[in-house]
């Protein structure tokens, strides 16, 4: 059995070789660190999908720890980077903290592109709280496809939680509007909205998801209280195209980011904290119902390292 940090570590192994184990051989056997090897670390932080502004700072750091000669030899210049990295990652560690005694229904609503993992994010969450006792509710507002409603009934039969649907092609948010007033009968602790997730381009699905946030929050004022974006890892940049498209049309509270296990892009998540300021709230790595842990940077970063 192995547990969520090893397999967070064995996911990251990719992103580790193309990241740190690059700065490592960028750095053996050199004494004085130049110029030329700065734009050497440069191009690699970039390379390592950490973003634009991460790696400008990240160089702008080093430049002045060189210049104050507090960082002359290459192992601290790698440490000043896990450090660095690792108050970034930080700025984006805020779990979620639900009380339900003020809060019940807790709302989340879960958007996201085609593939990225919504489905199965909804299902390991929507277990996590079942497992703590929670009375769990998910309704199926992406009525796009037949086979996503059949979806993610598995996965709420899975999770022990009840499910709201209806036919394939209704409106989303008839969905939701069932999924509250279904809760709010039923005494229920989460409610669960699945959604589309067609192209962000398509301004329809855009017109769709803020149709069903505005149902949700005029049947139950305060919700939806999380609306979770959920990204794929292995997508690189493209993530952060995403959600600045999604938060600019409904506004993201938090990020899933899926995927993890086996991408070389693990830095992305670097790249979405510091562009987003958005908080990442979990972590996916691998498709089995107990391979999505709340974020925490600390193990993350040593997981990396
Ligand atoms: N390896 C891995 N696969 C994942 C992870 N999360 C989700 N997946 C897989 O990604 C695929 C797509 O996941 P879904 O949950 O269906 O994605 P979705 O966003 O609901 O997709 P649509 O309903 O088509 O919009 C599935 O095969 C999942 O098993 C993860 O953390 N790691
Ligand atoms: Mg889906």
């Amino acid at each position: 059995m192995f547990g969520f940090f090893d397999k967070l570590k064995k996911g990251l192994s990719k992103t580790h070789q193309g990241f740190v184990e690059k700065i490592d051989r960028l750095f053996l056997g050199k004494k004085v660190i130049d110029q030329d090897l700065l734009d050497d670390l440069e191009a690699l932080l970039f390379e390592a999908d950490l973003g634009v502004k991460t790696t400008t700072q990240l160089i702008e750091g080093v430049r002045q720890g060189l210049k104050r000669g507090d960082l002359q030899d290459p192992e601290r210049v790698k440490g000043f980077i896990k450090q660095e990295i690792l108050q970034i990652l930080h700025s984006g560690e805020k779990p979620l903290s639900i009380d339900f005694a003020k809060t019940k229904p807790f709302v989340f609503m879960v958007v996201g592109v085609n593939g990225g993992g919504k489905t199965t994010t909804i299902g390991k969450i929507a277990h996590q709280y079942s497992s703590q006792g929670k009375k769990v509710l998910i309704g199926a507002a992406d009525t796009f496809r037949a086979a996503a409603v059949e979806q993610l009934e598995i996965w709420a039969n899975r999770a022990g939680a009840d499910f709201i649907k209806q036919s394939k092609g209704s409106d989303p948010s008839a969905v939701a509007f069932d999924s509250i007033h279904a809760a709010r009968a039923r005494n229920t602790d989460l409610v669960f909205i699945d959604t589309a997730g067609r192209l962000h381009t398509k301004v329809n699905l855009m017109e769709e998801l803020k149709k069903v946030k505005r149902i949700v929050g005029r049947e139950c004022p305060g919700a939806p209280h999380e609306i979770l974006l959920v990204l794929d890892a292995t997508t690189g940049q493209n993530a952060i195209s995403q959600a600045k498209l999604f938060n600019e049309a409904i506004g993201v509270t938090g990020i899933a980011l899926t995927k993890l296990d086996g991408t070389a892009k693990g830095g992305i998540i670097v790249g979405i904290t510091e562009e987003m300021k958005i908080p990442i709230r979990y972590i996916g790595v691998g498709e089995a119902i107990d391979d999505l842990k709340e974020f925490n940077a600390s193990d993350f970063v040593q997981a990396l390292f």
